[in-house]
């Protein structure tokens, strides 16, 4: 008798074991019987738990960035590739399943009893979301193939610089120390980009070993005709924006000219007016945003702008975090505006990726350093989260990390060519991110060894503090400073 109550309590355990690995929300979706998109995150990864971030850091505080990237990639694939082919097997996934490497997972639309046979298997960590999984390695064509001109020097002659590039110190960076991001690559993970706007073209990076529309891959990087980066949402090489997804005002291409606009028509937007763009599309889900972070690093992007912020993802944040620290390892600089929710709640909950522990979160604040009625505000909370729960609330983890300008009032692009009038009220953390995103480009275009976490310290401890003493919930540790950012670099050149 006692042996059989035994029994059933393990098999009581073993189901809740089960369940406890399928997201809350997978397990809604599929109890009314339907398919879902989701995410079998393996037992197996390069980093674990709330404290495998910071060891890896300590751990390799010496390295050189772009050796440590091509280590890990190799690691990277080799853990997904091993671990993927024997859960392939095990679990008899379907041949269209998609194994992502940066973190070890694979994605698939399963039925409710595969995922359920899925929590069984000891290989699965946890069973989250995937958001939509496109399938096409390059569909369509790029609009318009950029002459192979040659890059200009940059000049600031005949040009106007504004404000807030004077503020963040950038044109002392490029008189003082004749830095201007050139050898920087900055990812724009956005809503694409007009890379044929004449601020931008002489900054758009370029796949050295792709052929426009010939329909083949002819680097062999996984994808088709991508030169100038990639729409991982259409599943197409073209990255320009279309009305319908970015808007009136073009959000990608303003996001870029605050990184790179190079003054051509007239005004400087660039806190970086030499560094490349490399356009990169994927909304809807932690599938689609992987894509987008594999490639950056395969790529060699250096940075990734992230103007976008997501909220109510629960344990999903969990994913997010693991790709978010898998990449910064890899020496890719995560950033990202801190929101504009501040009128949402309070406090205010920065959201993701902006409310991750090592993605640059950039806060916002006016001309006159005082904060706007709409910036998101810290702290985050992460207690609550699936194989982290550290920074538990009352006091969580400070953020944002730094401050820059989110507008209005000083000039942004305008769609296809110019300005937009200067009296524009376009505004939004959106546009402070891009600032950090550059100023980043510029440090590593002065050291490109530093490594994407010091990168991170550096900003924090050149900003100018604002509000109450030291870094702070509402500003982070202060305003950004693009000089003393750059010399620091310089200073610890390997
Ligand atoms: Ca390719
Ligand atoms: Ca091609
Ligand atoms: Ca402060």
């Amino acid at each position: 008798m006692i042996h059989i109550t035994l029994l059933a309590l393990a098999a009581v355990f073993s189901l809740q074991a089960q369940e406890s690995k399928i997201d809350p929300q997978v397990s809604k979706a599929i109890s009314g019987g339907r398919s879902v998109s989701v995410l079998l995150l393996g037992e197996k990864q390069l980093l674990q738990g709330p404290k495998g971030f910071s060891e890896f850091c300590q751990k390799n505080s010496g390295s050189k960035r772009r050796e440590l990237r091509a280590q890990l990639i190799v690691q990277l694939k080799k853990i997904a590739k091993a671990e993927q082919v024997a859960l392939r097997k095990e679990l008899k996934l379907p041949r269209e399943t998609q194994g992502l490497w940066l973190v070890n997972a694979v994605a698939a639309t399963l039925t409710p009893e595969a995922i359920r046979a899925a929590a069984k298997s000891e290989r699965v960590k946890y069973i989250y979301p995937a958001g939509p999984i496109p399938q096409g390695q390059g569909r369509g064509r790029v609009g318009t193939v950029l002459g192979k001109r040659a890059v200009r020097p940059f000049s600031t002659k005949g040009k106007t610089i504004p404000w807030n590039l004077k503020a963040l110190k950038a044109d002392q960076v490029w008189s003082q120390l004749g830095i201007t991001g050139g050898g920087s690559v900055v990812a724009m993970y956005d809503a694409g980009v007009d890379y044929n706007h004449e601020d931008l073209r002489e900054n758009i990076w370029r796949n050295p070993g792709e052929r426009a529309n010939n329909g083949k891959d002819d680097d062999g990087n996984g994808w088709v005709d991508d030169i100038y980066g990639f729409n991982f949402r259409f599943g197409s090489p073209e990255v320009k924006p279309n009305s319908v997804q970015a808007g009136r005002l073009q959000h990608g291409t303003l996001t870029s000219g605050i990184v790179a606009g190079d003054g051509t028509g007239g005004t400087i937007t660039g806190v970086a007016p030499r560094a490349k763009l490399m356009p990169l599309l994927g909304w809807g889900g932690p599938y689609g945003a992987a894509r987008v972070h594999e490639y950056a690093l395969e790529n060699g992007a250096d940075v990734m702008n992230m103007s976008f912020s997501i909220p109510n993802l629960g344990h999903t944040r969990g994913l997010w975090r693991l790709m978010s620290e898998h990449a910064t390892a890899a020496g890719l600089v995560l950033v990202s505006g801190a929101g504009n929710f501040q009128s949402l709640s309070r406090p205010v909950q920065l959201r993701i990726p902006e409310g991750i522990p090592c993605v640059i979160a950039a806060g916002g604040v006016d001309r006159n350093l005082k904060i706007p009625n709409f910036v998101s505000l810290g702290p985050v909370e992460w207690g609550s989260v699936k194989f982290y729960e550290d920074h538990p609330m009352p006091k969580g983890l400070i953020k944002p990390d730094v401050s820059a300008f989110p507008g209005p009032n000083y000039p942004v692009l305008a769609n296809k060519r110019g300005y937009l009038d200067p009296n524009n009220r376009v505004r939004g953390n959106s546009f402070s991110g891009p600032h950090v995103a550059g100023t980043v480009a510029l440090m590593f275009s002065a050291n490109p060894e530093l490594t994407a976490w010091r990168v991170k310290e550096i900003l924090e401890v050149t900003a100018t503090d604002l509000g109450s003493k030291g870094k702070d919930n509402d500003t982070g540790a202060g305003l950004l400073n693009a000089l003393a950012a750059v010399k620091a670099a310089i200073a610890e050149k390997k």
